[in-house]
């Protein structure tokens, strides 16, 4: 993946817990130069070094560590140039889930080493919807949460994101209820 992640897990570490605890990460995860380069493509493996080793100097799961790292990437993102990518994706949560495809289009135009995942919108109204989510990478279903969190905390609205079992009829994917507890104001910029 872009180094931009490999910035963000490390961004998350140090205001969350502090430079020592990333040295002791970074360490564990044998991860000599942490200097990553935004535009540089890192192997996968390296991220989920580093999330497993933050798991394990953390005492915390790596699903907690995923969640809680989809919903600093909104954040981050929002702040670190990728304001304007964020804002022409949508003005409320489901306009934004249903444009992500769209959004992934637009960058790998730029980057064409990005490997984005395939997400897909149904059942939508007014009490919720379900996401889809069709991924090249096993395992990072609870950073989808993290991100469906953290996006909707841009719009002001409160969401409970439940992970719906694997169906198993030949289309195999992570899908997700997504239920308003209340809905904002929907555009909040960073
Ligand atoms: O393949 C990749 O390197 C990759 C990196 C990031 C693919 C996707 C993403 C974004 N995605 C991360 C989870 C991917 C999980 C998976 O593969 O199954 C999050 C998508 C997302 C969802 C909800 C809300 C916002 C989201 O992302 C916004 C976003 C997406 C991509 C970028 C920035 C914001 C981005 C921009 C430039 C990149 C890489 C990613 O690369 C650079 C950076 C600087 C200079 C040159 C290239």
């Amino acid at each position: 993946m872009y180094g931009l992640i490999n910035k963000a897990i490390r961004g998350l570490v140090v205001e969350q817990f502090g430079q020592e605890a990333w040295d002791r990460i970074r360490r564990r995860a044998e991860i000599e130069d942490d200097d990553f380069v935004s535009m540089t493509n890192y192997d996968d493996s390296l991220t989920y070094d580093l999330v497993g080793a933050a798991s394990e100097e953390l005492g915390l799961g790596a699903d907690a560590i995923l969640e809680g790292f989809g919903g600093y990437w909104v954040r981050y993102t929002g702040v670190e140039g990728y304001g304007h990518l964020l804002d022409s994706a949508g003005s409320s949560l489901p306009e934004f889930l249903a444009n992500l495809d769209q959004m992934h289009a637009r960058v790998k135009l730029a980057f064409p080493d990005l490997k984005p995942p395939r997400f897909r919108v149904s059942d939508s109204d007014e009490a919720g919807l379900v996401l889809h989510y069709y991924s090249h990478r096993p395992g990072l279903a609870p950073l989808v949460i993290g991100l469906v969190k953290g996006l909707a905390d841009r719009f002001g609205d409160v969401v409970e994101v439940e992970h719906l079992p694997m169906n198993t009829d030949g289309d195999e994917h992570d899908a997700f209820r997504v239920r308003y507890v209340s809905r904002g104001q929907g555009v909040q910029r960073s």
